[in-house]
């Protein structure tokens, strides 16, 4: 009866559908049609015919096939054009901004447009060929498949970063409002060069990425029909803060704390220790999915399963690379625990055990981005803390920004994120994060649909943070999210990509067939990078592994559970419960 009811309102565009029940009401959701291939009618003309308030364009030029790569096969033509918009003199500091960005255009595409979201602190024109919005070594950039690209800097240069956090409006538009600003300019170049609007219009990226596609979702759901946020930073003010105030944890196991005359925590647990951890991991919960494979698929019951300061090995004597020290299994709890403060409240989530934690990148975030780079403590300071930190000197002085992350007050500091100060009216919270991440109504009403792809051992940006807000969002929806939006854990991947991981998918052409044809992706198969692979070869790949290794992601909270036949095959999983 209810597939007779869906059948016969299935071309209302609006409405509500109420099961036998009456508590399941759930929206009937318009199906949109697929893009239509164009070709480019005009490229270098575009310089001085093309006209778009607050817009310069500085060149447009044909780039012949084969120019550039990836993943070893040629680019196709393409048209590149490059601009700036909303030139200014900033009153704050005097420092001339403009949001910078560079648009490819193929010569034969597919009626598509993607906003790429760069990663970091932006600053940097990224290559507009898609190739970077997530999953390790993408085989086929959204560049190669016809996709209509723009990147950009978000609103300030690599020179200006981090400093451009000074600035408000600065601040705004890497948090927000250059996705809003520049993608009416970009679909409306697009109608000059194609004689059309694009169909159908994406945004896309990975780490920072992932957050402007988050926010994207929330704030600009009339612009984009398709969402991928990868590796997301969702709560990324809240993320950098509770990665500073792990560091005087690491601070107390450190054994070497300067190297190389830089300061370094990679002693409170090196390599040799992580991978104890990992076999630790692997010890309690690598069986738990059916396959004693060297991936943790079931998530959630190896957190059930596993606890550290029961299982992971005690030194009897001193440190030696087989064994932790008690004091150091109490700093692993901690860390993977969330970050409250003295009031109880969650600052951050915490991070689920996973395997992962033996690459080098885990490391990376949880060590080197807030003592030996400067990366967490001046994003911290200057962008995220309002008033921003006055002391300017630690955006080049390194000694600085580590003394600033030993002596980081958690509990005073971080109601910085949450403030607002003077010229500084929107918080951090505000323009980094979605205004109302559980509602993504307009989104899901206008028949848009949202990916999220995230590696269990992600050490910066927690999964367990992005699974938390989908069981938010599943709450909101009755528990029917997954007819809009779906997230795909990527067990073993850490940040963005690499670790002991099948961390190779296209997850592009998975939500365009969900967008365009309503084929919701029930799995994504996920291939690891061993030798020979054309994307590059992931090196942390453990030993016994296939060189083509392959997994199916599952939507969560569905798992990859062996079935039966060869364990290096995606075809002998299932997505179960
Ligand atoms: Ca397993």
């Amino acid at each position: 009866m209810r597939l007779m009811a869906l059948g016969l309102l299935a071309t209302l565009a609006s409405g509500y559908l109420t099961g036998c029940g009456g508590s399941d009401a759930q929206p009937i959701l318009p199906q949109l049609s697929a893009a239509q291939p164009a070709t480019l009618a005009r490229c270098t003309e575009l310089l001085s015919r093309f006209s778009y308030a607050n817009t310069r364009l500085l060149s447009a030029e044909v780039v012949a096939s084969g120019v550039l790569s990836n993943a070893g096969q040629a680019v196709a033509e393409h048209c590149k054009v490059s601009g700036s918009m909303n030139e200014r003199v900033s009153a704050v500091d005097g420092q001339r901004y403009a949001i910078g960005f560079e648009m490819r255009l193929p010569k034969d595409w597919n009626g598509r447009f993607l906003y790429q979201g760069n990663g970091g602190t932006d600053g940097v024109v990224v290559l507009a060929d898609g190739a970077s919005i997530g999953s390790g070594g993408m085989l086929r950039s959204p560049l190669q498949m016809g996709m209509a690209v723009i990147s950009s800097d978000a609103g300030h240069t690599a020179a200006q970063n981090p400093l451009f956090g000074i600035d408000p409006q600065a601040r705004l538009d890497y948090g927000y409002q250059a996705v809003g600003t520049l993608t009416p300019m970009a679909k409306s170049l697009i109608q000059a060069a194609y004689g059309k609007a694009p169909d159908r219009s994406y945004v896309a990226g990975t780490s920072n990425g992932g957050r402007h596609a988050m926010v994207a979702a929330a704030r600009y759901a009339a612009l984009f029909d398709g969402v991928l946020a990868h590796s997301p930073g969702f709560n990324l003010p809240r993320a950098a803060v509770a990665n500073l105030s792990n560091v005087k944890l690491w601070d107390t196991v450190a054994t070497t704390k300067v190297v190389n005359n830089l300061p370094d925590y990679e002693s409170a647990l090196p390599a040799s220790e992580r991978q104890v951890v990992a076999n630790a991991i692997l010890a309690r919960c690598d069986a738990l999915d059916g396959l004693a494979d060297g991936l943790v698929q079931d998530l959630a019951a190896c957190q059930a399963a596993f606890d550290p300061i029961r299982d992971l090995p005690a030194c009897s004597g001193a440190r030696d690379g087989t064994c932790l020290s008690s004091t150091q299994k109490a700093v692993i709890a901690k860390v993977y625990g969330p970050v409250r403060n003295s009031a109880g409240e969650t600052l951050y989530s915490g991070f689920p055990f996973d395997p992962g934690i033996a690459q080098v990148g885990w490391a990376d975030w949880k060590f080197r981005n807030s003592v030996r780079t400067a990366r967490n403590p001046v994003s911290v300071g200057y962008i995220f803390s309002s008033p921003p930190y006055a002391d300017l000197s630690m955006a080049s002085d390194t000694t600085k920004s580590a003394a600033f992350a030993l002596s980081y007050n958690l509990e005073t500091e971080s109601a910085k994120i949450f403030a607002t100060s003077g010229i500084y009216t929107e918080s951090a919270l505000s323009f980094m994060t979605p205004p109302n991440p559980f509602r993504l109504d307009a989104l899901r009403d206008k028949g848009g649909k949202m990916m999220v792809v995230h590696g269990a051992a992600d050490p910066i940006f927690s999964v367990d943070d992005t699974l938390a807000w989908y069981r938010t969002l599943n709450d909101g929806a009755l528990g029917r999210a997954d007819r809009f939006t779906r997230v795909f854990v990527v067990p073993g991947m850490g940040h963005s990509r690499g670790g002991p991981a099948t961390d190779q998918y296209d997850a592009v052409t998975a939500l365009i067939d969900w967008v365009e044809a309503g084929k919701a992706p029930e799995r994504l198969t996920a291939v690891a990078r061993g030798a020979g692979n054309a994307g590059g070869v992931n090196t942390e790949l453990p030993a016994g592994w296939s060189a083509t290794r392959s997994r199916p992601l599952c939507p969560y909270p569905l798992v990859a559970r062996y079935q039966s036949g060869n364990p290096e095959v995606a075809e002998s999983f299932a997505c179960k419960p």
